[in-house]
């Protein structure tokens, strides 16, 4: 009994009335189911869609591990996990932009676009590190040089390169692009609207204050599960063909 005591709380405590945690609780829960979901769906698709699909069950998975720390983090300091909150996005994020490529391939999709959209998001996230935690009274220079990386992520998907190519493929693999270019320039302009929220700037006036954990959190459960089960039924539709 005492052992289990001491476990039990060497275990940081969820509080029924921290709403904020419970987010993280509940964001952890939906990555795992999310990824389990991906990874045993896998057998049933060959080896052409297999890649992807393996692809959106990582990037689930590996926001699983963080949510799980980001939680634990939370309820024993009560500040915001922002350190592991970029670890986790500089991971997933790459790898929502190799999704793009890898859709895009049987249409011809080289490998220097890969690269052009990893470099896009490695800027936005990196530029909006540094305003979120290094250089704080500068945070809306910061923001603003993320945010030009941001777009040009959603020229790149709407009207660059890679839209032609999906014009090209045509199909399903049009639909399922166009799917995913409507998740980048929406789901993902969540997360400026939660950088606002959470840093000073010409901006606080206008912007509602609030958490900025709950927004961080419902924006990744939207993009990250979504962009996975587009990717899924694309497979699965694509492979009747
Ligand atoms: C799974 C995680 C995803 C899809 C994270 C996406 C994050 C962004 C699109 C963040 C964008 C930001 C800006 C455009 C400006 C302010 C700083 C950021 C990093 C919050």
């Amino acid at each position: 009994m005492r052992n289990f005591m001491f476990i039990a709380g060497s275990i940081s405590k969820l509080s029924p009335t921290d709403y904020v945690g419970f987010t993280f609780f509940v964001g952890c829960m939906a990555m795992m189911a999310a990824s389990a979901f991906f990874f045993l769906s896998l057998s049933q698709f060959d080896k052409k869609w297999r890649t992807s699909v393996l692809v959106s069950g990582l990037i689930t998975f590996i926001a699983a591990v963080h949510y799980f720390y980001m939680r634990d983090y939370w309820t024993s300091f009560g500040e915001s996990p922002t350190f592991f909150r970029y670890v986790d996005w500089v991971l997933t994020v790459p790898l929502m932009c190799l999704e793009f490529y890898l859709i895009l391939k049987v249409a011809g999709a080289k490998k220097s676009l890969l690269w052009k959209m990893i470099i896009y998001s490695l800027v936005m996230l990196i530029t909006g590190y540094f305003g979120e935690v290094i250089f704080k009274d500068s945070a809306a220079l910061w923001g603003f040089i993320s945010g030009v990386a941001y777009f040009a992520i959603v020229y790149e998907i709407w009207l660059g390169q890679a839209s032609k190519l999906a014009t090209a493929a045509g199909g399903e693999i049009y639909k399922a692009h166009k799917i995913l270019c409507w998740f980048v320039l929406v789901g993902w302009a969540i997360y400026p609207l939660g950088y606002m929220m959470g840093t000073n700037g010409w901006y606080n006036g206008f912007i509602p204050t609030g958490n900025i954990d709950v927004v961080y959190n419902i924006a990744d459960a939207i993009n990250k599960i979504g962009f996975g089960l587009v990717i899924y039924s694309l497979a699965i539709s694509a492979q009747k063909d």
